[in-house]
């Protein structure tokens, strides 16, 4: 488009979270033709994926590719961590000032910051005292990690540490796994990827983007029309059975009301529970391992490799938190209200603040001195998930009130991004100096999300998704349930309607005189 461009990266590489969980066994649940970029067809036919779902090695050498490919790096500025943005009304331009004291203008600012950047741990008790070493799964060192011989404890059960479970526990001489909360998971069916199978996505890669733009999530899966609830139990299993070993996230769309209807998602919830129990011999741990309580979804569940079945391990320990919280670290490992396990070392698996942990990091401070983090006091508001009313030339991708994290975030960041371009020529080619959103389009547009949300078993039960996973963070529904189709649309309609619900100025709203 011509235009001048400045990344600001707070790392020394790219690669964003896959820059900085390399854990073992951190590999995307996202198949990997869908998780990569489709703006290239080109870039699209040479890339090679050898696993249906790619490890976190292989996704950092892609990313590395694209940035190598379209030369990328000149325009990115590493080791740049941004402070401050104030919008100067008068000139219609963001000031921006990096923690180093670097300063720029830019007539938009664009925050790319993430939804799980920035990393969550608990504080517990006597931390300080343990000698041994303390690693959390989002910040993980750049130079190997040895578990042998040692004795590890994961803190977490979520997509992280469900997903490293199974690797440690072949390699460390013991491993226990402290659980709060049991987790749904998937099993995974990744498998090599032949060179037929390249051959054949390759020769029809539009038509799969096609399918992947259209279903729900981005991940190429269409519901089944059918309710779950009007199939005979044994046309369940077979669906379910089907699903289980090939569809991975999509297994949640056997029925088209798993995610709707409690009874329909019953069902579901029962058929993952009995597949658990299949996979776990010792009664008592197969017990604690399964998820109740909460519908199957409502909090993100895993697609793992082998993490039920690593409890089947001599050197494999579930320790149950909820029933025995952790009271303190001692000198050598740490102290639940059952035992003490003696420890070298501890994962911390326990998560990030979700949605606005890196949006509300930075002092963005927008039109009348209104700074982000007071605006979004009480959950963050926007309209369309794209735009802020007081923040004018501020464009959020993949944040909250958007398909965000319930979707495949390669299709909604590709989505928002190509609607942001047109936005920009639009604007070039009218003379627009500022875009804002307007107070009553962002009002209509949170309580759109939520109705969807109230449309759906999302909000049963607490999640990363309504703001449960940080205490005192405000309880609202984060992402957008509506899907990335519907949402296209409705991004679309913005601007069949003439950028409804912004307001595009030729002059600065600031450079008006009073009345
Ligand atoms: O984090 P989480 P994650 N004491 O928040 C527990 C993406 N991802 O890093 O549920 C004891 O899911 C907490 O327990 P509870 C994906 O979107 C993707 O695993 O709060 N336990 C929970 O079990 C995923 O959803 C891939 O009761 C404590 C865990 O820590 C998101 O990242 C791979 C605790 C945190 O689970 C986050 O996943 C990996 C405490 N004080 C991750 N505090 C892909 O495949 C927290 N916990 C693409």
């Amino acid at each position: 488009m011509g235009k001048e461009v400045l990344v600001l990266e707070a790392s020394a590489d790219v690669g964003g979270v896959w820059h900085h969980n390399g854990y073992p066994g951190a590999r995307c649940d996202v198949e990997s033709y869908d998780y990569s970029y489709s703006f290239s067809p080109e870039l699209e036919q040479e890339w090679r994926w050898s696993e249906r779902y790619a490890t976190q090695p292989e996704i950092l050498r892609y990313i590395h590719h694209v940035v190598e490919r379209f030369d990328l790096r000149r325009d990115i500025r590493f080791n740049t961590r941004m402070r401050s943005a104030r919008y100067d009304e008068e000139q219609a331009l963001w000031l921006i000032t990096a923690e180093d004291g670097a300063q720029w203008q830019a007539r938009y600012l664009l925050m790319c910051v993430g939804q799980l950047s920035t990393t969550k741990a608990p504080s517990f008790a006597g931390q300080e005292k343990f000698t041994g070493r303390i690693i959390h799964s989002g910040l993980w060192p750049k130079e190997p990690v040895s578990f042998a011989g040692k004795r590890v404890g994961i803190i977490g059960t979520g997509s992280s540490g469900m997903q490293m479970t199974p690797i440690i526990a072949q390699q460390a001489e013991h491993l226990t796994v402290f659980q709060r909360t049991p987790n749904y998971s998937i099993a995974s069916a990744n498998a090599p990827v032949s060179d037929e199978e390249d051959q054949r996505v390759k020769a029809s890669y539009r038509a799969r983007r096609e399918q992947a733009w259209n279903s729900p999530s981005g991940l190429g899966f269409m519901p089944n029309k059918q309710s779950a609830l009007q199939a005979t139990p044994q046309e369940r299993e077979q669906v379910y059975e089907a699903a289980w070993n090939r569809l991975g996230f999509g297994f949640a769309l056997a029925y088209y009301d798993i995610l709707l209807d409690q009874a329909a998602n019953d069902t579901a919830a029962d058929f993952i529970r009995r597949k658990i129990a299949a996979l776990v011999k010792d009664p008592v741990v197969r017990d604690k391992l399964t998820p109740r309580g909460h519908p199957f979804g409502a909090r993100r569940p895993s697609v793992d490799s082998g993490y039920f079945q690593a409890f089947n391990r001599a050197n494999v320990e579930l320790a149950d938190v909820r029933e025995a919280p952790i009271v303190e670290f001692t000198a050598t490992g740490l102290r639940t209200q059952a035992k003490h396990h003696e420890l070298d070392m501890v994962i911390f698996a326990t998560g990030f603040d979700a949605f606005t942990g890196s949006l509300l990091k930075p002092e963005i401070v927008g039109r009348g001195g209104m700074a982000l983090r007071e605006k979004w006091a009480q959950g963050p508001v926007t309209q369309l998930g794209v735009a802020v009313a007081d923040f004018p030339n501020l464009f959020i991708v993949v944040g909250p009130g958007s398909p965000s994290l319930l979707s495949n975030v390669l299709v909604s960041t590709e989505e928002q991004i190509d609607w942001l371009a047109q936005l920009l020529r639009h604007m070039d080619d009218s003379g627009a100096l500022e875009f804002e959103a307007t107070h009553a389009a962002e009002r209509d547009w949170v309580a759109h999300v939520n109705q969807r949300a109230r449309e759906t078993l999302y909000l049963s039960t607490d999640s990363y998704y309504n703001g449960a996973e940080v205490a005192g963070k405000p309880r609202v529904f984060m992402p957008y349930s509506g899907g990335v189709r519907g949402y296209r649309r409705l991004l679309q309609n913005c601007v069949a309607r003439g950028y409804e619900g912004f307001e595009l100025r030729n002059q600065p709203l600031g450079t008006r005189s009073t009345p």
